[in-house]
């Protein structure tokens, strides 16, 4: 195939006369060559002059027919009644002789679809028609012009780490020209026409490699070059296809992680269970996430705090225990953050945070009022008139120690009643054994009532039979013995 613009057809014309100047050279040439050194040649004598000619690819229409050399037979005379035919590849179409034995190629050739055909030549007498010598075997060449650019094959994205050393290999850029790869027509060369302060290519190669080692993904991570492939050694005059080749900057861990303040505030309630999450520790890295790897210490003895890197590489600041506002309504402590994995020195040096302040307000609840015991047990003798004392149920208002706090009984069948404001137990009724040996009352403690918090606790009565022995105190449980009753003394 052809490329030659409107433009160039009177610097083509000019090209043509000397290609066709230089194809009879080398015809002549060749037959100098073979007939010195071409010991084949020599042990059969030869009868055919030239075997071997040379035809220009793509002659344009006003060059043809085109006279590309002459059969000669040392073995005969040349004498009027001589004539000259060819055959075999081309013959008599593509190829032509006349009587005289001059060869033209008749139409334009391409080298790029047949480099050499192979013909037979023969000398036979024009009258007879009778062969007067064996024939010959003949082979045009076909002569290369530079007619075909260089073509980039596709090209994957490269890619490198940043911070690469020097000379690392980034990836290959491939062209290839049809033209014949034995002359500069076909030979290319690779030159980079842009990013050449951080990389180079191989003019011969293609080969891509780093040129400085200061890439940094985090300044740029990606590369777009635009390649150059020339044919000619690059020489003006031949062909030259660019293309862009895209590289794309691979993250290393080379930034150290930072607070993104120096100090956190956060606020918590006091009654929020252990390993809640109070807040985030926001760090910056410049590095991709898997390059975000920080590493967060509280300093001093706080066993009650815990930061953990989160899924986002930031520091969740975790409860490790229960908080009392009442105990300690403030926290503040300083958190230091690091990295060990980061390649020295990193890309961010001077003032970063490395160690923040932490301040936590515990905020006050309205806690519900807390019960001495979850569980009262009491035993009572059997026979205990109204009104007598069991005993007595105590809470407070963790809020407000001190503060009044109303009792009530909420079983309906319960055989006690409650001090409203003491909590102390009386007996409602009096109590039988026989019709009922124990006793559960579910009682209640409330702030401010009618709307205050509740809480609930179990008072576990136990009614004794009556006998000389004390009664006994089970492990726990609160006893009461009426002061005003002596040891044994009972009323029916
Ligand atoms: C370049 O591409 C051509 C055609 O695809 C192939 O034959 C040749 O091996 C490639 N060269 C390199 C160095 O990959
Ligand atoms: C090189 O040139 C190409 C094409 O013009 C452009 O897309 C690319 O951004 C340039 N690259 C650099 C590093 O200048
Ligand atoms: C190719 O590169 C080599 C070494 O860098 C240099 O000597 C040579 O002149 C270059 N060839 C061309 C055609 O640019
Ligand atoms: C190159 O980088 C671009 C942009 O970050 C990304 O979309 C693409 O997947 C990367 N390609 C390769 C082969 O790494
Ligand atoms: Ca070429
Ligand atoms: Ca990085
Ligand atoms: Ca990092």
């Amino acid at each position: 195939m052809m490329i030659h613009p409107v433009q160039r057809v009177m610097a083509w014309t000019l090209v043509w006369t000397g290609l066709v100047v230089l194809q009879f050279v080398l015809s002549a040439a060749v037959d100098v060559e073979e007939v010195h050194h071409s010991s084949v040649l020599h042990r059969h004598k030869r009868d055919w002059k030239f075997n071997m000619y040379f035809a220009m690819e793509e002659l344009p229409g006003w060059l043809l027919p085109q006279k590309i050399g002459q059969l000669i037979n040392t073995e005969v005379e040349q004498k009027p009644y001589t004539e000259f035919q060819i055959s075999g590849e081309g013959a008599n179409g593509l190829f032509i002789v006349n009587d005289a034995g001059e060869i033209f190629v008749t139409a334009p050739l391409d080298r790029e679809k047949k480099s050499s055909y192979k013909l037979n030549a023969q000398i036979r007498d024009s009258r007879t028609k009778v062969r007067l010598e064996p024939d010959g075997e003949i082979h045009i060449k076909v002569l290369d012009i530079n007619d075909n650019k260089p073509i980039f094959s596709d090209i994957p994205i490269g890619s490198v780490y940043e911070r690469a050393a020097k000379g690392t290999e980034v990836l290959t850029v491939n062209a290839t020209d049809a033209d014949d790869p034995k002359t500069a027509n076909g030979n290319i060369v690779y030159k980079l026409m842009n990013g050449t302060n951080y990389f180079r290519i191989s003019n011969q190669t293609g080969k891509i490699t780093v040129e400085d080692s200061r890439l940094d993904r985090e300044t740029q991570s990606q590369y777009k070059l635009l390649v150059q492939a020339s044919d000619m050694f690059g020489k003006p005059g031949g062909f030259t296809t660019t293309t862009v080749v895209t590289v794309n900057i691979s993250d290393i861990n080379d930034n150290a992680p930072a607070f993104t303040r120096g100090i956190f505030r956060f606020t918590v309630k006091e009654d929020v269970k252990t390993a809640f999450e109070i807040g985030k520790l926001t760090v910056k890295d410049q590095d991709e996430k898997q390059n975000k790897n920080p590493k967060f210490t509280i300093q001093g003895n706080n066993d009650l705090f815990f930061v953990y890197r989160d899924d986002d590489g930031d520091g969740a600041l975790i409860i490790n225990k229960g908080l009392d506002y009442e105990t300690n309504p403030s926290y503040s402590f300083m958190v230091t953050v690091s990295e060990t994995d980061v390649v020295q020195p990193p890309d961010s040096q001077g003032s970063v945070v490395t160690s923040a302040r932490v301040l936590v307000s515990v905020v006050d609840v309205n806690e519900p009022p807390f019960f001495t015991q979850t569980e009262y047990n009491f035993q009572v003798p059997e026979g205990l008139n109204k009104n007598k004392i069991v005993g007595s149920v105590s809470a407070s208002d963790p809020d407000k120690p001190g503060s009044k706090i109303s009792y009530a009984i909420r079983s309906l069948k319960c055989p006690l009643e409650i001090n409203q404001q003491t909590g102390q137990l009386t007996v409602k009724e009096k109590l039988d054994r026989e019709s009922e040996e124990s006793h559960m009352c579910e009682v209640t403690a409330q702030e401010e009532p009618p709307s205050g918090l509740i809480s609930y606790a179990m008072v576990k009565l136990k009614v004794l039979d009556i006998n000389d022995n004390d009664p006994v105190l089970v492990d726990g449980s609160n006893v009461y013995i009426c002061e005003k009753d002596k040891k044994g003394e009972v009323r029916n």
